[in-house]
């Protein structure tokens, strides 16, 4: 089974094997995690999304999908960007958001990534209660078959840590 940890900070400094970035289908940046990740990790990164929009995502990476790039100047080895959904009132985006947290393992098992520091996909710009996109992310990765042996959530503020704690204990 994955270990799951968890910390609060900036996920940019952290130094797994992998960082997974909530991007946008575009794979061009945007505010948020994606902004800081690109700030801190240079040009290198959009370059290499550049080309994967060239290559294989002429109309963008679809939600719940996930795609591995250099890290550029960032401490990780790779980042695996991952489109989490929109948050809506009307309909149950539950299945999106799941499959962003288990496509994000496997392309880290393709890399041969054994720590995958993940944020709180879609609970920032994208509107997610943190309560249950945190209940998501744990019953996702806990329920993943992978190779990889820890995931970090890190978290941006005190209250997201703590609402991860309480979904860790009650998961
Ligand atoms: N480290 C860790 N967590 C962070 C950081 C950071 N440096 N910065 C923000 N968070 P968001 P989304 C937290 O908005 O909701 C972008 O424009 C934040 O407090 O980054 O999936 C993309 O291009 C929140 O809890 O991602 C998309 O258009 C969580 O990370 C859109 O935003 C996710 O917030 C994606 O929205």
């Amino acid at each position: 089974m994955v270990r799951i940890t968890l910390v609060q900070g900036d996920i940019t400094a952290e130094k797994a094997d992998a960082i997974v970035n909530a991007a946008n289908s575009s794979l061009l940046g945007g505010g948020g995690v994606d902004g800081a990740i690109h700030r801190r990790g240079g040009p290198e990164i959009l370059a290499a999304c550049e080309d994967l929009r060239r290559s294989h995502y002429g109309k963008g990476l679809p939600t719940g999908r996930a795609v591995a790039t250099t890290a550029g100047r960032l401490a990780a080895g790779h980042v695996i960007h991952t489109v989490g959904p929109v948050w809506s009132r009307e309909e149950d985006r539950s299945h999106l958001l799941a499959s962003c947290y288990r496509e994000s393992l496997r392309v880290a098992d393709e890399l041969g990534a054994r720590t995958v520091a993940f944020p709180a996909i879609s609970t920032g710009i994208y509107g997610w209660p943190m309560d249950d996109g945190a209940r998501i992310a744990i019953e996702t990765v806990r329920a993943a078959r992978t190779s990889v042996e820890e995931v970090r959530f890190v978290l941006f503020d005190a209250a997201a840590h703590a609402v991860f704690e309480t979904a860790l204990g009650q998961a």
